[in-house]
């Protein structure tokens, strides 16, 4: 009789382990579905650009209206791409880095990251006004190219 009492509380345990371990192993795959949606949503660009050693490439891309450039930094140094001319960068909307930037982050979307990142980062910029925009890395100025963007 005793044996079977021990038998009944040991399957109830084995149960309850049971459903509390079933749970837990549901819990974690909402929140990684969620972040690839988010990564998804994010990762939607035209061109991407890698800046190296070398500088940037390709120097040229040609975008529509509405596209996004990705620029992937993987040199050795820091890159913070922003737009001619160097160091002012008022070439995209007339204002100045000490105007468009603030606390390191572009404020009004003109074409400037605003902040230097390190090897392994990138940026997107996506271009809602038509021209040729000469850039530059503002932290290696000689590096540079061009985004041409057209209807
Ligand atoms: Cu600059």
């Amino acid at each position: 009789m005793k044996s079977i009492l021990i038998l009944i509380a040991v399957v109830l345990v084995a149960l309850a382990g049971y459903f509390v371990f079933t749970n837990r192993a549901a819990a974690p795959i909402s929140p990684a579905t969620e972040s690839e949606t988010e990564a998804d949503s994010g990762d939607s660009f035209a061109a991407t650009v890698v800046y190296s050693d070398e500088g940037f490439s390709p120097s040229n891309v040609n975008l529509a209206v509405g596209e996004t450039v990705r620029f992937v930094n993987t040199s050795s140094g820091k890159m913070w791409v922003g737009v001619d001319d160097h160091p002012t960068h008022t070439k995209y909307d007339g204002t100045s880095t000490r105007e468009h930037c603030a606390d390191g982050k572009a404020t009004n979307g003109t074409f400037d990251q605003c902040e230097a990142v390190p090897a392994g980062a990138y940026w997107q910029y996506t271009f809602n006004t038509e021209g040729v925009w000469a850039y530059h890395n503002h932290v290696q100025s000689s590096f540079g190219g061009t985004i041409t963007v057209s209807k």
